[in-house]
């Protein structure tokens, strides 16, 4: 279901700041459900950047059989750790491992932070690796934080860093195989994770910023994200466990909206409202540049990692 008052801003950066003195304020306060800059990247720079990464051997070709070194590298579904758990737990209940593939370009905290001397030492080589990936090409991760720049008016976007100068990974790229899914849930370093051990923990708000670079498609059905109209609270947790979410909008009136994206298409949202992207097991991959965001009015910084 979805109220019509409840709808992305778009299609650009000039829609946002006309419309909103302060649109990242909005987003904060759930008042919109997505910002989307369209046509942030050409589709053409997708997809060069997409054939570098096969040709580099850091994502595998669909097409052929699965090269044993992304086997081990792949990351099951609803993958999470909390604190300084080695194990991991799951942001919903259903813990077989499907099959579906993700790889992860980058050093993600949520999949690594556990163990923080590990996650740094990560981070730093992703940062590199970034640095020559991107030397003479035109760059996403630069496009990503100019664009929120331009969103939050009067901020300075930086890659997080701890008071000591580490830097977390500045973004990661992830590929989603064979249908992969983000059954509804919410992301948060604060409620969910309980980084209390990191400096993102300190933010009020934690956004998303995700740039598609290539769809799923499969049946003329494209992987595509939909935003619920419905903060996290404590009381919503049971339903996000059992996979009873969409019961639970149902029953309480939750609007929610599909957020359709082409490649080259970047988006902002709320982490802290529910969201899913059901996954299409189409020939190719779902593949985004993503990054978490944190953001609190107060702070002239606002800090990027994933
Ligand atoms: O890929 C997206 O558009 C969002 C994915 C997501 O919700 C997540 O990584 O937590
Ligand atoms: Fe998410």
């Amino acid at each position: 279901m979805s109220k019509p008052d409840w709808v992305p801003v778009e299609p650009n950066i000039d829609a946002a700041i006309t419309r909103f003195e302060f649109p990242l304020d909005e987003l904060a306060a759930g008042h919109v459900p997505a910002l989307v800059f369209r046509n942030a990247w050409s589709a053409e720079n997708c997809a060069s950047l997409i054939e570098r990464l096969v040709d580099e051997e850091l994502l595998y070709d669909p097409a052929q059989p699965i090269p044993p070194k992304f086997q081990k590298q792949s990351i099951p579904e609803g993958y999470f750790r909390e604190g300084q758990n080695a194990v991991p737990s799951f942001a919903w209940q259903e813990q077989k491992i499907t099959g579906k593939n993700r790889i992860d370009i980058g050093s993600s905290l949520g999949y690594r932070g556990s163990d923080q001397d590990g996650f740094f030492a990560h981070a730093e080589e992703s940062n590199a690796l970034f640095g020559r990936l991107f030397a003479g090409h035109a760059n996403p991760i630069e496009l990503l934080y100019n664009s929120l720049e331009a969103y939050s008016v009067n901020k300075k976007v930086v890659t997080a860093h701890e008071p000591d100068g580490r830097k977390y990974g500045s973004a990661i790229i992830r590929a989603h195989y064979g249908g992969y899914t983000y059954k509804p849930h919410f992301d948060s370093v604060r409620l969910r994770e309980k980084r209390e051990s990191y400096a993102v923990h300190q933010f009020e708000h934690q956004f998303a910023g995700v740039l598609v670079l290539q769809n799923s498609t499969a049946n003329g059905r494209t992987a595509q994200s939909i935003m619920h109209q419905c903060l996290w609270e404590p009381e919503v947790e049971p339903h996000l466990k059992a996979g009873t979410f969409h019961e639970y909008a149902t029953e309480n009136d939750v609007a929610s909206v599909e957020v359709c994206l082409e490649p080259g298409d970047l988006y902002f949202f709320n982490t802290r409202g529910i969201h899913e992207v059901p996954g299409v097991a189409g020939d190719l991959p779902r593949i985004v540049l993503a990054t978490f965001i944190g953001f609190s009015s107060d702070h002239d910084e606002i800090f990027v990692w994933c």
